[in-house]
């Protein structure tokens, strides 16, 4: 891999996951063939619009989600606990940020990561904005515990028309990588989608590791197509390698 001629071990090193990582876990994505795309209309779940008018039908889509995520059979798999290892070992400093809502990167191992499209552990009050760690059930009847409102519970996701979260963080971020690392992500979605030119223009060394090629593919520097649990743990290994 020609990352090696690129990379030393004090740069740093930002790692940019989408839901192709968590596919081996057993949690879908959203644009494959089988995906959650295919079986749902995004402007019925997944827009604020969409609560508004079907609150139940947008609660009942997480509630489905959550419990997906919290059967005992979805683990994290080698490529989260090999981004894990990454961080713990690279002396540069790794940031991971994650597009997804699963907890798959803190049960791997990662610390230092951040959810630009929220939790799918945490709800969120529309009427006082308190964020509560929730593992439940949401319905239109649910109650804030800060606030006491009946029905402005929603989880703490992002979605179209609303702005990712932290993105202020993140755009400095990439100001500063020397790495950029996209992980199973199609590319599709932004401002995530727009993050390769942002680092590659601020000077970093790009790479895509993907199961095919992404719709910003043409962007990276270096790019490598396979299921995330082979292509992960061997790329962290060569960066291993480079100490
Ligand atoms: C594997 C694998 C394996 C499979 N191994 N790989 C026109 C132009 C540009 C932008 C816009 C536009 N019109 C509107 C917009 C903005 C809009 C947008 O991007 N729309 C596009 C559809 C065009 N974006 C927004 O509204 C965002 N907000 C925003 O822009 O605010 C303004 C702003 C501007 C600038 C700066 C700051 C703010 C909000 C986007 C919210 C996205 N929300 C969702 C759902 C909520 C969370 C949830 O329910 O989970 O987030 S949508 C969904 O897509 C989810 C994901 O996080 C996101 C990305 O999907 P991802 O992860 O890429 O999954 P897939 O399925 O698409 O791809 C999986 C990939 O894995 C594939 O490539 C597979 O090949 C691969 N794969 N198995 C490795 N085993």
């Amino acid at each position: 891999m020609s990352v090696l001629e690129e990379i030393i071990h004090s740069d740093p090193i930002l790692i940019l996951t989408g839901a192709g990582i968590s596919k081996e876990s057993g949690l879908s994505t959203f644009r494959d063939p089988d995906g959650i795309w295919a079986k749902y209309r995004i402007e019925d779940v997944a827009t604020p619009e969409a609560f508004q008018t079907n609150p139940k039908r947008v609660l009942d889509f997480y509630n489905v989600r959550r419990s997906q995520m919290n059967n005992p059979l979805i683990k994290p798999n080698k490529a989260h606990t090999a981004l894990a290892e990454l961080e713990a070992f690279w002396p540069g400093g790794v940031l991971l940020v994650s597009q997804n809502i699963d907890d798959l990167h803190e049960r791997g191992g990662s610390k230092k990561i951040i959810h630009m499209h929220g939790e799918l552990s945490k709800s969120r009050c529309n009427n006082c904005d308190e964020i509560t760690y929730f593992q439940d059930n949401l319905s239109p009847e649910s109650k804030c515990d800060h606030c006491g409102f009946i029905g402005s519970i929603r989880p703490n996701v992002v979605w179209f028309g609303e702005m990712p979260l932290h993105m202020e963080l993140i755009l400095s971020e990439l100001g500063l990588c020397r790495l950029f690392l996209s992980i199973g992500t199609s590319g599709n979605v932004y401002p995530a989608a727009g993050f390769v030119q942002e680092a590659r223009q601020n000077g970093a060394f790009t790479v895509e590791l993907n199961l095919e090629k992404s719709e910003v593919g043409s962007y990276f520097h270096e790019s490598h197509y396979g299921p995330a649990t082979d292509l992960v743990p061997e790329f962290v290994g060569k960066l291993r390698d480079l100490l």
